[in-house]
């Protein structure tokens, strides 16, 4: 098990379009794995390999109440077959857009068909809270940030405040003269 960086926006990695796994196999397990032991660590209620520099179907969600038992969900190339008319409104974060929140609209209940764990094809009925957080998730497999469903002044406000956050965090007088950068 590993902890794997999170990319922050904007960066051109988490605009790409991620490619489908083969199969479920050891390595892509790890990617599960490792995925779920970052999420958790984070912490957030899902995460998606592109967020981590990976550029494969792969995303993992638990979208459980913290008083509740953990509810960890791997799934390798994701597709929605079920989308339902009514939507639902929820205010969404994203571990890559850290610090900000907005109000996202999508379907309340979806049906998923992806391939488990253990390379197995299943199905899952979601709605509510784990329906929008595997829709987050799906989205970044196509580039899209929940910042991409908001008006463009929205979405430019949230992107040049990270910009500048990146911007600040690079000045090199920031960095503490002498003190050796912390190795893993
Ligand atoms: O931790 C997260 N919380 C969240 C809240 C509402 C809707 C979606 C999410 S996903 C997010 C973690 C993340 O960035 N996943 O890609
Ligand atoms: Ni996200």
């Amino acid at each position: 098990m590993a902890l794997l960086p999170i990319i922050i926006a904007p960066d051109p990695r988490l605009k790409q379009i991620a490619a489908p796994v083969a199969r479920v196999d050891d390595q892509v397990r790890q990617l599960m794995d490792d995925l779920l032991e970052t999420m958790y660590q984070a912490p957030g209620i899902g995460l998606a390999a592109p967020q981590v520099g990976v550029l494969k179907r792969v995303i993992v969600v638990d979208a459980s109440a913290k008083d509740e038992e953990r509810a960890p969900l791997c799934m390798a190339n994701p597709e929605l077959i079920e989308v339902s008319d009514e939507d639902a409104h929820y205010e969404e974060g994203c571990l890559s857009l850290p610090e900000h929140y907005a109000e996202v609209v999508r379907p309340i209940r979806i049906r998923v068909r992806y391939l488990d764990h253990e390379n197995e094809i299943r199905e899952l009925d979601a709605e509510e809270l784990l329906a929008t957080c595997i829709q987050h998730e799906m989205d970044h497999l196509e580039g899209i940030l929940f910042v991409d469903h908001l008006s463009a002044l929205k979405r430019n406000m949230i992107l040049r405040k990270l910009t500048k956050a990146k911007k600040a965090d690079k000045t090199p007088d920031k960095i503490p003269t002498g003190a050796p950068v912390a190795a893993e």
